[in-house]
């Protein structure tokens, strides 16, 4: 399943290599989560699927303090690459999730050698 999924994000020009971790998050009505960066051990794309509830997922730049926010509305897919990926940190406030929310967060490791990215992120619904 993980294979056909990271395959058709790579075919779409989401991702440029097929991820290798996927993990599904079934969020109740009300949960959120933390603000964080994902962790260096993780390759400069993350794409996460949303499903069922919309949500609100909020941007922090981790020097500046500036804040951006985006909703991920359900079917949709957001990529966080580049600067969005490293500098700006990503947390949903469980507020903004008003029902069952599923999400499906795909990525690599590492230890390959990515090209670098221009886009800060890209929502794709
Ligand atoms: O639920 C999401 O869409 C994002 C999840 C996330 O940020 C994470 O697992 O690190």
């Amino acid at each position: 399943m993980l294979e056909g999924f990271a395959q058709r994000l790579v075919d779409a020009q989401i991702m440029t290599k097929r991820a290798e971790q996927l993990v599904f998050q079934d969020y109740g009505a009300g949960t959120g989560i933390g603000e964080h960066v994902d962790a260096p051990v993780f390759g400069p794309e993350v794409c996460s699927i949303s499903l069922l509830s919309r949500c609100v997922m909020s941007f922090r730049h981790t020097v500046r303090k500036e804040v951006f926010r985006q909703i991920l509305e359900p079917r949709s897919v957001i990529a966080l690459t580049s600067d969005a990926r490293a500098i700006w940190s990503h947390e949903i406030d469980g507020r903004s999730v008003t029902d069952r929310r599923l999400s499906i967060t795909f990525r690599t490791l590492a230890r390959h050698n990515h090209p670098p990215f221009k886009k800060k992120y890209s929502v794709i619904g």
